[in-house]
């Protein structure tokens, strides 16, 4: 069966579970714990050279790292219902915003350049949390912009999920669970809450997860 290395809070994960349970597409989940930097093992980067979760594995192609690889993959593969639009609008706006989010936001509060940030630069959790929080708000703000111009409503472009839902729903559940603040943006906000309502959305979550670990109480 075809296997998804996943780890319950990563957003890039996240994306692709997503994409898949849209699909209805059967899978296994293979739980990398990168808190403890199962990411970095070598069977893992024999399946992604890059380190970094998640990847799809134990299909005909072998396997694929890059979230928005895998979607790509999975909506050639899989094509109904189509996450990156044919009409060449559509497909614009979709992937305008998906790359807005995977390649300018997410990046930059990615856990291994937190880890540096703490471990190497030694800067305190204060001044991490600060950095986090800009990032954040610097991002959602263009982010809201651009759903702006998309005329969002239920989901980022048009009446139905894309790649777009794919990746804004869970660098909003990130961004929540960092404590940001996230009301300057009430069309990201009606995107989200539509969406997360969805059963495809909320298998996806990472508290639905095999691997999900609860936080620690206090
Ligand atoms: N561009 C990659 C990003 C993947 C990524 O950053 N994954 C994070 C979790 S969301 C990760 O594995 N972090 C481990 C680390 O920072 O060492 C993708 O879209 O798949």
């Amino acid at each position: 069966m075809t296997k998804l290395y996943s780890f319950f809070n990563s957003s890039a994960s996240y994306r692709v579970r997503i994409a898949l349970a849209l699909k209805g597409v059967k899978y296994e989940t293979e739980g990398i714990n990168i808190r403890v930097g199962e990411q970095n093992e070598p069977s893992f980067r024999e399946l992604n050279p890059i380190a970094l979760v998640p990847a799809l594995s134990n299909i005909p192609e072998g396997s694929i790292g890059q979230s928005l690889a895998i979607i790509d993959y999975l909506d050639q593969k899989y094509p109904e219902p189509r996450l990156v639009p044919g009409d060449t609008a559509q497909r614009a706006r979709v992937l305008e915003i998906a790359y807005g989010i995977a390649c300018d936001i997410h990046p930059v509060n990615n856990m291994r350049i937190l880890k540096y940030l703490s471990k190497d630069l030694g800067v305190t959790d204060e001044q991490k949390q600060a950095w986090y929080a800009h990032w954040i708000d610097t991002g959602l703000q263009s982010i809201e912009e651009l759903l702006e111009k998309s005329g969002s409503g239920n989901f980022c472009v048009g009446d139905a999920p894309t790649l777009a839902d794919c990746c804004l729903i869970p660098q909003l559940a990130n961004a929540i669970r960092m404590n940001c603040d996230v009301s300057a943006y009430p069309r990201c906000m009606k995107v989200y809450e539509h969406c997360t309502a969805m059963p495809a959305f909320q298998a996806a979550a990472p508290e639905n997860q095999p691997d999900y670990i609860a936080p620690a109480v206090a």
